[in-house]
């Protein structure tokens, strides 16, 4: 099989539509447009008592984070009265690797669960890679801060963090904000139909002071065959609306030029028989099949991996141990090995010139 596969992304990709409509299904034209254009904005699709728990789980995290940064003399005050949407920036003036530590938590509160199982949503998904579903081990809390650069995501597609196994499995991500998403609070963009050749790109590593990897955009015209004038569309989403986004699509988040946090969760899907791709490190969890209707989903196991410790596992060879483990602000992973290293920075400091070489002799 070879490493391109358009067929597995585009149109000849979507399963036929069930005779019967499942409770939140969307119209055939708007599976038909996450297939052709590679994403589609869904709006109203949560009812505020299905995303308001989220915040509120966050808010509890929120509570034992700032009093263990207090504790540990990283932070001046709990700043409680500042709320959900401006509480992590104050706590970020004090101590800004704040929001790096909460990204890495990887703790999944019963409301990000429900979310990611919600029925309606499954019924959603289901029409995208069919009756059997697994969550896949890459999921995320967006932590975007105002003017950080450490949240604005570059260019890339989420393939670039994962193995090539993964080129030939579609995985549909919906990424959902807890806020109105805007141009200014830092909404995602697209290249409109930039998943059309099956490709994946050359990707680089990494961006700026972060861990991102990142695509050039004279490469995302060249081997994507995006028209950078025409291609790249700004996608607001307000509170209750979500994106989807097929696994081969180019996108990147807007700085947050706002005063106020642009939360976000991005959930993944896949069939379950197939790889997912993430370095054998960690597996999906099973979260529907059509052999069992009364199927009752166990986070056992999927909870008992922490993919941030695996990640870091991946590359401990070359990296010093942490003087601070509890609070430890860089983040690394195999897609460090996988992309030429074209920036230098906290998170790829402890990679040497000889690793890297050694490692970029034998490419993934
Ligand atoms: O939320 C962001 O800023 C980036 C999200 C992203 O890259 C994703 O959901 O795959
Ligand atoms: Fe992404």
């Amino acid at each position: 099989m070879s490493e391109w596969n358009p067929e597995i992304f585009n149109i000849e990709a979507m399963p036929p539509s069930a005779p019967q409509q499942k409770i939140g299904q969307l119209p055939d034209d708007v599976i038909k447009q996450f297939f052709i254009d590679g994403y589609v904005i869904v709006e109203n699709f949560f009812k505020p008592e299905e995303l308001d728990p989220c915040k509120e789980a966050i808010n509890d995290m929120l509570d034992e984070m700032a009093l263990q940064f207090l504790q540990k003399g990283k932070i001046k005050e709990l700043y409680k009265e500042y709320g959900f949407y401006e509480r992590l920036s104050k706590i970020e003036d004090d101590f800004p690797g704040a929001n790096i530590v909460l990204h890495k938590l990887g703790k999944l509160p019963q409301a990000f669960k429900d979310v990611w199982t919600n029925e309606r949503l499954l019924n959603v998904i289901e029409q995208l890679i069919g009756p059997e579903i697994a969550g896949h081990p890459v999921w995320n809390l967006r932590t975007k801060t105002p003017q950080n650069e450490a949240t604005t995501v570059p260019w890339h597609q989420d393939s670039a963090y994962l193995d090539n196994d993964s080129y030939r499995v579609l995985q549909p991500t919906a990424w959902i904000p807890l806020i109105d998403a805007t141009a200014k609070n830092g909404c995602m963009q697209v290249a409109h139909r930039g998943h059309k050749t099956g490709k994946v790109a050359t990707h680089q590593c990494c961006y700026g002071g972060t861990w991102y990897v990142m695509l050039e955009e004279d490469e995302m015209a060249k081997s994507l065959d995006v028209n950078l004038e025409s291609d790249i569309k700004t996608c607001p989403i307000p509170y209750g609306g979500m994106l989807l986004l097929n696994n081969m699509i180019p996108h990147r988040s807007l700085p947050n030029l706002s005063k106020q946090i642009r939360w976000s969760l991005d959930l993944r899907w896949q069939k379950p028989s197939l790889p997912f791709g993430f370095h054998n490190m960690k597996n999906g969890v099973l979260m529907r099949t059509s052999k069992d209707p009364n199927y009752k989903i166990d986070w056992n196991e999927f909870e008992g991996v922490d993919r941030h410790d695996k990640q870091r596992e991946y590359v401990k060879e070359i990296l010093e141990p942490s003087s601070d483990p509890d609070f430890d602000i860089t983040i690394q992973g195999p897609w460090m090995k996988k992309w030429e290293i074209v920036h230098m920075n906290q998170h790829t400091a402890k990679l040497t010139d000889e690793t890297m070489s050694s490692w970029h002799g034998h490419k993934a």
